[in-house]
């Protein structure tokens, strides 16, 4: 199909707390896409292959500490690592489904009483998503799913200051879902506010940067 190849891929980016259901939302959309014939990949953020997430990575695990503003700036490098791979995919017609973006750094550090324009300093210039899924669902209720793991932010305290910081990020373009909801009925809203997203691209939407 020509009109499928010919256009830009979509940057689709889930958001939510910790235990929302992000990366079970991210594999279902994956494959439904792939069974309508897209060209699509599933991402995430932080990607701990690489040297910088494996830092992230050891300080996620309490196996190294880092001041807050040395780990929020390898958060960000993160993403510019994978900023020009990112870009070349969407021009070339991928789809990328981005489980964690900018806005969970933003959000993550700010909750811990970093300045929020600060956080977004070195973000500026990253791609813009297409569109923003955010799955809501609030810091206790997240916290009875299977219990919390060992990793650093896995704290029901800390999760409420993140749904604050959440709060202040979201702008009308933001598409929340309730991620209380059965699983099935989350990934038909997905699915829905994916397709339309998907048609304003083809119809030659052009990328744009953050925050803007
Ligand atoms: N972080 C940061 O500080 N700065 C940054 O720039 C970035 C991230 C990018 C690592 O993320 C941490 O890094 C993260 C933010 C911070 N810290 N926290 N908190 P991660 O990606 O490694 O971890 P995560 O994003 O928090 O993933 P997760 O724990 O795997 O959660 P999830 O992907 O949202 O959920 P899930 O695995 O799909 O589902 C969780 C459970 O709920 C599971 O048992 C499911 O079967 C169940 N589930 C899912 N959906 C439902 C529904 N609808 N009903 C009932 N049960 C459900």
């Amino acid at each position: 199909n020509n009109s499928k190849s010919d256009s830009r891929g979509a940057l689709i980016v889930l958001e939510g707390l910790d235990r929302c259901g992000k990366t079970s939302q991210t594999s279902r959309l994956v494959s439904f896409l792939e069974g309508l014939g897209h060209s699509v990949e599933s991402w995430r953020f932080p990607d701990r292959t690489t040297g910088v997430g494996q830092m992230i990575s050891s300080y996620l695990s309490n196996e190294s500490q880092l001041d807050d503003r040395a780990i929020h700036l390898l958060f960000s490098a993160n993403r510019w690592e994978k900023r020009s791979l990112m870009e070349d995919k969407l021009r070339s017609g991928t789809t990328l489904i981005v489980d964690r973006y900018s806005y969970s750094g933003v959000a993550f550090s700010s909750a811990k009483g970093l300045d929020i324009e600060w956080c977004k300093a070195p973000e500026i210039g990253l791609l813009a998503p297409d569109v923003v899924v955010y799955l809501e669902i609030s810091p206790e209720k997240a916290a009875e799913r299977g219990g919390y793991g060992a990793e650093r932010y896995e704290k029901l305290e800390f999760q409420k200051k993140v749904a604050q910081s959440y709060n202040m990020l979201f702008d009308a373009s933001w598409k929340i879902v309730d991620a209380t909801l059965p699983i099935e009925d989350i990934e038909k809203r997905i699915r829905e506010i994916v397709l339309d997203c998907l048609i304003t691209c083809q119809k030659g939407k052009s990328l744009s940067q953050l925050w803007s």
